[in-house]
């Protein structure tokens, strides 16, 4: 059974529970981080040195990383399923999961942070507008992208479609004025209508 170190509450730490769900693994999760603390235990820090979660242990194997744990999951249990043998097939879905972890999640999460956390020191209104603009515009081009395929990679579900499902969850959750944009809506229903996305994915998002 693999242990999962992280509250669900963390964009990161849901794309690790989805995953392992959609690759059919059982796990313990220990909510750890924020509100619950902990991360700068040593303990812990002997996991991640960067105190930050999500963590996971599969017997002796230890990651850090959302990203890399995600891909870790599907190399190791969803090969031909969501992990792709063929390299330049799977970049498809590499290009995305790097893209949301450095351009959507970094543009969304200070809205994110001012609307919904409330967090001090993350509320003014112009770094909230700022934010927003540039989320709108990273979610064109997915919208943009997804009109020509089914998912991500294109039309088979993959690992892409875990990270950055996560953050269009996030981003359609928020209390925030969008475009219209019908491609992003259906892929998101399909994604959130899968069994494994359900508990990885709580609303509201907090
Ligand atoms: N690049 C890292 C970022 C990890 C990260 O920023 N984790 C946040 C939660 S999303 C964290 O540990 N924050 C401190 C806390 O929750 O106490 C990853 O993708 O795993």
């Amino acid at each position: 059974m693999l242990t999962i170190w992280g509250r669900i509450s963390s964009i990161n730490v849901q794309k690790v529970v989805w995953a392992a769900g959609e690759v059919g693994q059982t796990f313990e999760r220990i909510d750890l981080g924020g509100a619950f603390g902990g991360t700068r235990e040593p303990t812990f820090l002997a996991k991640n040195p960067n105190a930050q979660i999500p963590v996971l242990e599969d017997g002796e194997v230890c990651i850090w990383e959302s990203n890399s744990i995600v891909r870790y999951l599907a190399a190791r249990y969803g090969a031909g399923w969501i992990w792709e043998e063929d390299p330049a097939l799977r970049t498809e879905a590499d290009r995305w999961m790097d893209w949301m972890i450095s351009e959507l999640q970094p543009s969304m999460t200070p809205a994110f942070w001012g609307l919904v956390r409330k967090m001090p020191g993350h509320t003014g209104p112009e770094v909230i507008a700022a934010s927003i603009a540039k989320a709108e515009a990273k979610m064109d081009i997915l919208e943009a992208h997804l009109a020509t395929r089914s998912f991500l990679a294109g039309e088979r579900f993959g690992m892409a479609d875990i990270t950055v499902g996560c953050g269009a969850h996030r981003w359609l959750n928020m209390p925030v004025e969008r475009r219209v944009r019908p491609h992003l809506q259906r892929w998101y229903e399909t994604l959130f209508a899968r069994p494994a996305a359900k508990p990885a994915l709580p609303l509201p998002i907090s």
